[in-house]
């Protein structure tokens, strides 16, 4: 692993057994964000040590649902999906649902996509769902003095590596700040809260609607509670199935 441009970066060449080296480190990456020492017994059961990504299925991605579409990316979300619908998924799983289908969880690195996941919340009246967003405070993280502190600094989308501008300011390009100016604790996010109720660290991006009477915005939560979720297309797998499966249509 290494660092470009401001990514977070697991190395990969365009050549395909780099596209497996990449994925495995990807793995092991995401494997070690979870595989953190318990912070107290009473860590909830599913940050359990040991998970890992999964890779795409050849298949699903032929066949994924396509719902929508935005700059060549696909999109669904799993309230919309007959099979999928009334499911609920810690942020891991909801990851590797949709890397089944060489998808990822969804990424808004611009306000444009960012207001079109919000308008999908608002029109279903969702409670919320996941993003990629995380924060890097797993193994690989440290020794980064670009990343602090790292509540403002620390957060990046899994899907693609890119950073998350910082979350103290209206990101550039964009005409608000997506992160709440509310919580539980009644400050703004991210303010990892739940850290002081049972010790479990938030470190995934959600996005709720409305929960604390703030619209709807980015909060950072605990990993392992289970929401609906919102699947995009990965560049990276795509091209990772497509040139692994000579001929195939995705
Ligand atoms: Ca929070």
């Amino acid at each position: 692993m290494g660092k470009r441009d401001g990514a977070i970066v697991v190395e990969g060449r365009n050549d395909a057994d780099m596209k497996i080296v990449s994925l495995v480190l990807a793995a092991c990456a995401c494997a070690c964000a979870v595989a953190e020492p318990a912070i107290n017994q009473i860590r909830p059961v599913s940050n359990r040590p040991g998970r890992f990504l999964s890779l795409p299925n050849p298949q699903k991605c032929a066949n994924r649902p396509k719902q929508f579409s935005f700059r060549g990316h696909n999109y669904f979300f799993t309230e919309h999906v007959p099979e999928l619908a009334g499911k609920r998924y810690d942020w891991l799983d909801g990851r590797n649902l949709c890397r089944e289908y060489c998808m990822d969880l969804v990424s808004m690195e611009t306000q444009e996509e960012n207001n079109m996941i919000f308008k999908l919340i608002q029109q279903n009246d969702a409670p919320y769902t996941w993003s990629s967003g995380r924060l890097c405070d797993f193994k690989g993280c440290e020794n980064r003095p670009d990343l602090e502190p790292k509540n403002i600094f620390g957060w990046f989308w899994s899907a693609n590596r890119e950073k998350i501008q910082p979350t103290n300011k209206v990101p550039a390009g964009w005409g608000y700040n997506p992160w709440s100016q509310t919580g539980h604790k009644k400050q703004k996010q991210p303010d990892n809260a739940e850290f002081d109720i049972n010790g479990t660290t938030e470190s995934c991006l959600a996005i709720l609607n409305n929960v604390y009477n703030d619209g709807i915005a980015w909060h950072d939560v605990a990993c392992y509670h289970e929401k609906p979720i919102v699947c995009e297309d990965s560049d990276e797998l795509l091209n990772y199935v497509a040139s692994t499966n000579r001929g195939i249509r995705l």
